[in-house]
């Protein structure tokens, strides 16, 4: 019988060995540090055999195949000595793409607007009434949800990692938001080797398939013609014109017209909930995507319009004595930044800083410059902030502790303005990560604004 070992036992890992389980492998989950023990019990249930606090090689070395978590990088000790053993590694989408029978799904990837955009598909199908699941890079995993359901459509969030190790998979719809730097660490500090992974989500796609993607984007178009494309294109456009026979959406005066085939749909975004030019993006997307994927154009309207933000991305969090505070703590690169503040109405205090990843704050200057009164930094090394933004903006304040930058804030916020915590950094020296940080601000606001 085929060995499958399953690599991490966090969301990843035990959806996947449950699923080896179910299709009858001999499997064997292993984690170098603890098993939570709600997937333990999950691991329990279904019999599974696993082992925590190490990796016992011998076992790991005799699988035929191995299904790795994509929070274990490449360099891992284990994962070197697995490919040089020569056995195979593959990711939790490669593994669970094999058993969706007749399913299809929608992959959502790129440096930002996966879970905005991946949210707002799902809800759009599962508001038409589709027998619909989410999952991936959010959520419950892809490889639970085959395991325990018998879907007809997965919409899925796909990181790089869940690309790296994807093979023969296909995705039936493919979106690609933007291609901008991010997880440098884990890519040899080399964004070629991250815009390859990326580009993953091309492989395998057929004429049958639909390719949703950002017409704007500057890396992307320079991609596109180095693989042999067969799918229908489908490209989405603020800024530029990119034709396809199989459709497109265009933005232009806050209202987009998507049409992907014979469908389409027109919106208007001032009537969206979710707000900025990169939303404006994420519908457009998500417009055509579903509408591919055959959903009634009226269905697509009503949902778009009726979509909230999802939490810590943009999302208001009160308005107190004229103040709006705003937690945008997925923020987490430079990238996602230029769009919050692109999307400023208002005079804005704005919260930055965190473990810096390399970044090149250059491309926020001009909307700091005329968005931003105060700058308050929140870190334990703000030093890179301070120099690159002193003299752009009238104030800047360095703080290292979110009581100390939110009491700063509400200090320099008057009527009219917005309080905004939009890092541009990840979360690690003073919070667990990104959830924790917007969950403590929302708490701070609600106590203290
Ligand atoms: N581990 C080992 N050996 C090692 C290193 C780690 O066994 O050498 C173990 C750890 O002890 C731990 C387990 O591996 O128990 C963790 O695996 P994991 O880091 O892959 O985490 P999961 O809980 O399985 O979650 C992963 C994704 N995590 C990462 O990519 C870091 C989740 O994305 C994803 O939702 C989930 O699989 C389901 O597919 C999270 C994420 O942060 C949301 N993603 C990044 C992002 O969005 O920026 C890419
Ligand atoms: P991801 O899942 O790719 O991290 P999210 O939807 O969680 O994307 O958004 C992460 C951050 O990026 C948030 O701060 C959000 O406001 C911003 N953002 C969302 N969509 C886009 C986009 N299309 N382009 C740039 N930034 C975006």
């Amino acid at each position: 019988m085929k060995k499958i070992v399953v690599l991490g036992g966090g969301i990843s890992g035990y959806g996947s060995a449950i699923l080896a389980k179910k299709k009858g492998f001999d499997v064997l989950l292993s984690d170098a540090g603890r098993i939570a023990d709600r997937y333990r019990a999950k691991l329990d249930e279904w019999q599974v055999p696993y082992e925590e606090g190490g990796h016992s090689e011998e076992l790991i070395l005799a699988a035929s195949e191995v299904v790795k978590s994509p929070g274990i990088p490449d360099s891992a000790p284990i994962v070197r000595k697995i490919r040089e053993r020569g056995i195979p590694v593959v990711s939790e989408i490669e593994f669970a793409g094999r058993y969706i029978g007749r399913a299809k799904c929608i992959c959502v990837t790129g440096s930002n607007g996966k879970t905005t955009t991946t949210s707002l598909i799902y809800r759009i199908m599962r508001d038409a009434g589709m027998n619909v699941a989410l999952g991936g890079n959010i959520g419950e995993s892809f490889a639970y949800s085959v395991a325990t359901g018998d879907y007809d459509w997965y919409v899925l969030e796909l990181s790089s990692f869940q690309l790296d190790g994807m093979y023969a998979f296909r995705a039936h719809i493919g979106v690609l938001t933007n291609i901008t730097p991010d997880h440098l660490d884990r890519y040899d500090h080399c964004f070629r080797n991250y815009v390859d992974a990326k580009m993953r989500i091309v492989r395998n796609m057929t004429s049958r398939d639909w390719f949703v993607y950002s017409g704007d984007d500057a890396t992307i178009a320079a991609e596109l013609p180095k693989y042999d494309l067969a799918m229908r294109r489908l490209p989405f456009m603020a800024r530029s014109a990119v034709a396809s026979v199989a459709g497109d959406a265009f933005l232009l005066d806050g209202r987009f017209t998507a049409t992907a085939g014979k469908a389409s749909v027109e919106i208007d975004t001032a009537k969206m909930r979710i707000g900025g030019l990169h939303n404006a993006c994420n519908a457009m997307a998500a417009a055509l995507a579903t509408l591919a994927a055959g959903v009634d154009p009226e269905q697509v309207r009503r949902s778009i319009y009726a979509f909230d933000p999802v939490e810590h991305r943009l999302e208001p969090v009160a308005e107190r004595g004229g103040v709006l505070w705003i937690n945008d703590s997925k923020a987490t690169n430079v990238d996602s930044v230029w769009y919050a503040l692109e999307s400023m109405t208002r005079p804005t205090v704005w919260i930055a800083g965190g473990t810096d990843k390399g970044n090149d704050y250059a491309p926020l200057r001009e909307f700091a410059r005329a968005k931003v009164r105060t700058l308050v930094c929140m870190g334990l090394d703000n030093e890179k902030l301070i120099r690159e933004f002193t003299g752009v903006v009238p104030e800047v304040i360095a703080t290292d502790s979110l009581d100390a930058a939110l009491a700063a804030a509400r200090a320099a916020a008057r009527p009219g303005d917005a309080v905004l915590l939009s890092p541009a950094c990840a979360s690690f020296d003073l919070f667990k990560n990104y959830e924790d940080r917007g969950a403590r601000f929302k708490a701070w606001v609600a106590e203290h604004a």
